[in-house]
């Protein structure tokens, strides 16, 4: 696997091609509980924009309302950020980026934050394809408010009370697919390698990423008879494909067997590598994709990895046909319709 760093002269700290060490990259003391997957996945926010070179500034960091939602405060001090409403990150988001397309965006919510009060500004999301990064941190429970069942939870899992799940959980990997996220995967706290890679890929791709990381809840959810623990999914955890990721500054040339890989150019130059751990797996065929992870329910499989990809659809600021110049900082002059424009429209409503 590539990474992005040189050394700063003999004794100085390891900094990134834009020149930053890590230091930069990282936020305040988590205040979550020790061993929650949330702080894992801090991290790994922290090493994938370090090692893609991401200049923290440019970053809007964006949440709801939940211990996930309190993450942002965790990384990338330098970043702007705005912890919203629960469940309203998604409309939030979307009005930041449309006033300023030139920001990423990135969201972490939480399973009841995305699943439960924001399911549907959670869909409307993903029809648009607008260009952020949209984390699901999914421990299956709600962990701020003492853990009661989110519906990300999987029909039969048991609350340390007893309380058994008796309905069937939304499965947000095929929900975003099949309503146009142009990049899909799930993965897991505990697996650093696999998403580290797909957060560097995420950062590379033009479009709506949404990526459900399995997150336990070590205070409420990480018991046995739970099917987001630790013990869980180290044990269940089945990835469909190997993500590798070589970004588009790195010379980094991996011999895979021809035949294994799926290659796909991402808008920036960098190669997203997905080798093959199932035989027909084909990442850019929605059909597919929904199917398997609807068959991956009645086997009782954990699939982790890049689900769906299309780097061909055009984003909601494509769509919209903006201007280049974001509009928050277009002149009054300009977004501002003359008196003689307002009369004419009064006119024309008489
Ligand atoms: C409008 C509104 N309803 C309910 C709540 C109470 N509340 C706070 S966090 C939360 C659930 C958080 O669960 P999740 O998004 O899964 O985050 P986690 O804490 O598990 O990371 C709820 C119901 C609230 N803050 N605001
Ligand atoms: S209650 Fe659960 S989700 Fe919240 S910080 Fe603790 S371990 Fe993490
Ligand atoms: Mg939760």
């Amino acid at each position: 696997m590539a990474t992005a760093t040189v050394t700063n002269g003999s004794s100085g700290p390891k900094v990134n091609h834009i020149g930053l060490p890590v230091a930069e990259y990282r936020g305040g003391k988590s205040t979550l509980c020790a061993g929650c997957g949330h702080n894992a996945i801090s991290e790994r926010i922290i090493d994938a924009m370090f090692e893609m070179g991401v200049q923290p500034e440019r970053v809007l960091k964006m949440s709801g309302i939940g211990c996930s939602s309190k993450s942002p405060a965790y990384f990338m001090n330098r970043a702007h950020s705005f912890n919203s409403v629960h469940g309203r990150m998604p409309s939030v988001t979307t009005g930041a980026v449309l006033a300023n397309s030139t920001m990423m965006a990135l969201g972490i919510s939480g399973d009841g934050d995305t699943a439960s009060i924001g399911i549907g500004q959670f869909v409307h999301l993903m029809r648009r394809n607008l260009p952020m990064i949209y984390i699901i941190e999914d421990n299956g429970v709600y962990g701020l408010t003492k853990g009661q069942f989110s519906a990300t939870a999987d029909i039969g899992s048991k609350l340390k009370t007893g309380v058994i799940n008796e309905l069937p959980a939304i499965d947000t990997c095929a929900l975003a697919i099949q309503l146009g996220a142009t990049f899909v995967g799930r993965s897991f706290s505990g697996d650093k390698k696999q998403l580290l890679s797909m957060l560097k890929a995420a950062v590379a791709h033009k479009g709506t990423v949404m990526l459900d990381v399995i997150s336990p809840c070590v205070t409420f959810n990480d018991h046995e008879g739970s099917t987001k623990s630790y013990k869980f999914m180290q044990e269940n955890d089945e990835p469909i494909n190997e993500v590798g990721f070589v970004a588009s500054f790195d010379d980094i040339t991996v011999d895979y067997d021809s035949g294994q890989v799926y290659d796909v150019q991402m808008h920036d130059g960098s190669n997203l590598r997905l080798r093959k751990l199932r035989e027909d797996y084909d990442p850019t065929d929605r059909v597919v994709a929904v199917r398997t992870l609807m068959e991956s329910h009645a086997n009782d499989e954990i699939l982790t990895g890049i689900f769906y990809i299309n780097t061909q659809q055009p984003t909601f600021i494509d769509q919209l046909n903006l201007v280049d110049e974001p509009l928050a900082t277009l002149p009054d002059s300009v977004v501002r319709p003359p008196k003689s424009a307002l009369d004419l429209l009064m006119t024309n409503l008489q």
